[in-house]
């Protein structure tokens, strides 16, 4: 939606809606062809669906693109074409960051069992899938034992899920909302049912040298299919834009947070990664391409505006990546922005109100609204909260059927202003 929303304001600027610094204006959009192997960025079809649908765009389950330029008012105009090269991806391969990082399948296993050892659910499976594994002599045992525990950590919401394509296939198949058991059967950790790649404890992979050299191989393989072309594009990206949705964290617990947490200082550490990083670069004749990271909360229609003014939400964003943001190099310039790609309430009567409407439908007036509390959010990460203490409501976005009209939006002009006008 983000993007969706973004090339829109691109395509019908208007300054009165897109307001970039010192009165710059844009104008000429235009959508270039893409290079061969990439797939486009369904940017028509997805505005269509949202103004005249009233659906959300579909969920994203393959790497796309979208080139364009324009011209700017502070170029000379015979200079003046900007060229911007976009690419969304499937936010389910960003837990595959550990795997672009980790060359061989050792490494990998013990990084992300450590992982799981850090909250009581990961450690609650943990303790079953090693007991599974000890038991487990060959590898469909030991795969097997590996899809019980991603099933569990998808019921538990828990969106660390690595191999990835078991949440999203190869093809872009998503795993359905069933039991773990249907799960078990219907999904694979790995690029088919005879490539799979449990993670194996030190200890297994001395015991059972020979399940782990085959795991090793299907490891090497999903590595360099699945994962490396996905990362590739990602370590030339110049500017990251890093969507993090807190409402959503605070509703789904402490747990979700770690994870989102991981996922990001993983992604980090890929696209920065001496070792992989460089050796791409090289590879492409590259020098180190990353020029800024965009910490974005997106959604920030779903928070009070009392906690947009005291600064609140960007506080949340910013203490939840503070980390990964220390690990990038000093030359990287590094924002944090408050910002929604499209706009669906409005502040209520009382403080700690919204008014939205809340069923899909077209952008009237008269269409029903209400009135929701907010909860408040907190000043910072707590060591631990139930869900049930925090309250967002959910709102049809008010979008114009006429798309000349692009929808009302918070700060994605100045995260544009930071991403693209340099
Ligand atoms: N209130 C509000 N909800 C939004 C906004 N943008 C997205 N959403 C909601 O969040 C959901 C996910 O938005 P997407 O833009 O598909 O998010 P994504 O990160 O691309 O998700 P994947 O494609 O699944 O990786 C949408 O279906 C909406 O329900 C926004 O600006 N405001
Ligand atoms: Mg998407």
């Amino acid at each position: 939606m983000f993007l969706t929303s973004l090339l829109w304001h691109l395509e019908e600027f208007d300054e009165s809606r897109f307001q970039l610094r010192d009165g710059i204006t844009l104008r000429r959009f235009r959508p270039l062809p893409l290079v061969k192997e990439q797939k486009p960025f369904q940017f028509k079809k997805y505005r269509s669906q949202i103004a005249h649908d009233f659906k959300w765009p579909s969920k994203t389950t393959d790497a796309s693109h979208f080139r364009c330029e324009f011209e700017r008012s502070d170029w000379w105009s015979i200079w003046g074409t900007q060229k911007l090269d976009f690419m969304d991806l499937p936010g389910e391969r960003v837990a595959d960051a550990a795997i672009a990082v980790h060359p061989d399948y050792g490494s990998w296993s013990d990084h992300f069992l450590d992982h799981l050892q850090h909250d009581t659910v990961g450690r609650d499976v943990l303790t079953e899938y090693r007991r599974a594994i000890g038991e487990a002599v060959d590898a469909r045992g030991a795969a097997r034992a590996y899809r019980v525990v991603l099933a569990r950590l998808i019921r538990a919401f828990k969106p660390f899920i690595s191999p990835s394509v078991f949440l999203v296939d190869s093809s872009g198949q998503c795993a359905d909302n069933v039991s773990v058991d249907e799960l078990v059967e219907a999904r694979h950790c790995g690029l088919d049912q005879d490539r799979e790649f449990p993670p194996l404890p030190t200890e297994a992979r001395r015991r059972l040298p020979e399940l782990a050299a085959e795991f090793e191989r299907h490891y090497r393989e999903y590595r360099a299919t699945v994962v490396l072309p996905l990362f590739r594009h990602l370590v030339r990206a110049s500017t990251l834009v890093i969507l993090v949705d807190v409402p959503a964290m605070l509703l789904a617990g402490p747990r979700r947070f770690v994870d989102e947490r991981q996922v990001v200082l993983d992604l980090v550490d890929a696209v920065q990664d001496e070792g992989f990083g460089a050796r791409l670069l090289n590879l492409l004749g590259m020098g180190p391409a990353l020029e800024r990271v965009a910490f974005v909360a997106a959604k920030a229609d779903l928070v009070a505006v009392e906690d947009l003014r005291n600064g609140r939400l960007t506080g949340l964003v910013r203490s939840m990546n503070a980390r990964a943001a220390q690990r990038l190099p000093s030359s990287v310039a590094v924002k944090w922005f408050a910002a929604s790609s499209l706009h669906s309430s409005s502040p209520g009567t009382k403080p700690y109100t919204l008014v939205g409407q809340t069923e899909p439908g077209p952008y009237v007036r008269e269409r029903r609204a209400a009135e929701f509390s907010v909860s408040p959010l907190p000043e910072d990460w707590a060591a631990s909260w139930s869900k049930e203490e925090y309250r967002y409501p959910w709102f049809w976005p008010r979008v114009p059927e006429n798309l000349m009209v692009p929808p009302r939006h918070r700060s994605l002009d100045s995260l544009f202003e930071f991403i693209a006008l340099g």
